[in-house]
């Protein structure tokens, strides 16, 4: 799950607005401490819901049921004379599993967001389905995750079920809300034995961009170390066009047509000062990074940090 940005407009223009919501998300960091992360996903991603991450999260929305019935149903109710001290009752906890909840945590990242653009709030039954693909993937990454991770999972989970239920719209604006997403990033970004990659964000470009990346999982992780106050993204993409290899090339796309023109797999993001983080799941390809926020956050304006150098590029193979 992510923290949206409130587009409106053509690609990711707009996904500015969101540093001001998230200023005060407890970042303490001044060196590379992860303390605060929220990954986002534009409003874009939403209808970008073509990438290959994003089915095989909806596909996959049970939380091995079998495994905790099997614990829970046992009926043997002579079981407590076997001299054994725990009783007849079945443990009702679920073994830890790292990895089972990682997983998870990637699927949730690949699960599309409703827009969250205030012009046009998305219907509830968006926000019902979107509820409903990620209530099980939080449930089974609660079970399997340890205690630090849970910290963070256990605050989502009642917008999560207010989503799922009726359609309630999840308010990523809400500090808590965003703490919680920054911290369950965090936790999957040292926990999870994933490829990472650590971007610093400056005015503007990004340091420590790779330039390949094996296929499979990434915690993207990045450090916004702006001195001009500036809110910073780590945009994901792969155009449509594979002939669209260079930075140059995709730059060269008009600003309108850009959303169109590619898929959106992510976005880490945070305001200055603090860590942002998303998982993403990457097939072999050529994909780019960038950063959509106007100069001075100033609404409506094209004139973009990707233009001015936080644009790069790498390959996954
Ligand atoms: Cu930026």
């Amino acid at each position: 799950m992510r923290k949206n940005a409130r587009t409106a407009g053509p690609l990711l223009a707009a996904a500015l607005a969101i540093g001001v919501a998230l200023t005060g998300c407890g970042s303490t960091s001044q060196s590379g401490q992860t303390t605060s992360t929220v990954a986002t996903t534009t409003a874009a991603a939403a209808s970008a819901a073509t990438t290959s991450a994003t089915s095989s999260a909806s596909t996959t929305p049970t939380p091995s049921e079998s495994d905790s019935s099997a614990a829970t149903s046992d009926p043997s109710p002579s079981a407590a004379t076997d001299g054994s001290e725990s009783s007849s009752s079945a443990p009702a906890t679920v073994a830890q599993d790292i990895d089972a909840a990682c997983a998870a945590l990637v699927k949730i990242d690949a699960v599309p967001q409703p827009s969250s653009d205030s012009d046009a709030p998305p219907p509830a039954a968006v926000n019902k389905q979107f509820g409903q693909a990620v209530e099980p993937l939080l449930e089974e990454a609660l079970a399997k995750g340890d205690a630090e991770l849970a910290e963070s999972l256990t605050v989502l989970q009642g917008p999560v079920e207010a989503a799922a239920s009726d359609g309630t719209p999840i308010d990523t604006e809400d500090e808590k809300i965003g703490m919680a997403l920054a911290g369950y990033e965090a936790w999957a970004h040292k926990s999870c034995g994933f490829q990472t990659v650590d971007l610093m964000a400056v005015d503007y470009k990004y340091q420590g961009a790779p330039k390949t990346l094996k296929a499979g999982v990434s915690s993207i992780a990045m450090m916004n170390h702006s001195e001009k106050g500036e809110f910073h993204l780590a945009l994901v993409v792969q155009p449509k066009d594979p002939k669209i290899t260079t930075v140059k090339q995709l730059l060269a796309i008009p600003l309108p047509e850009l959303q169109s023109s590619v898929d959106i797999f992510g976005a880490a993001q945070a305001p200055p000062g603090a860590t942002g983080g998303v998982l993403l799941d990457l097939a072999p390809g050529r994909y780019f990074i960038v950063c959509p926020v106007a100069v001075g956050n100033k609404p409506d304006s094209a004139d973009l940090h990707m233009f001015h150098g936080m644009a790069v590029t790498f390959e996954v193979s």
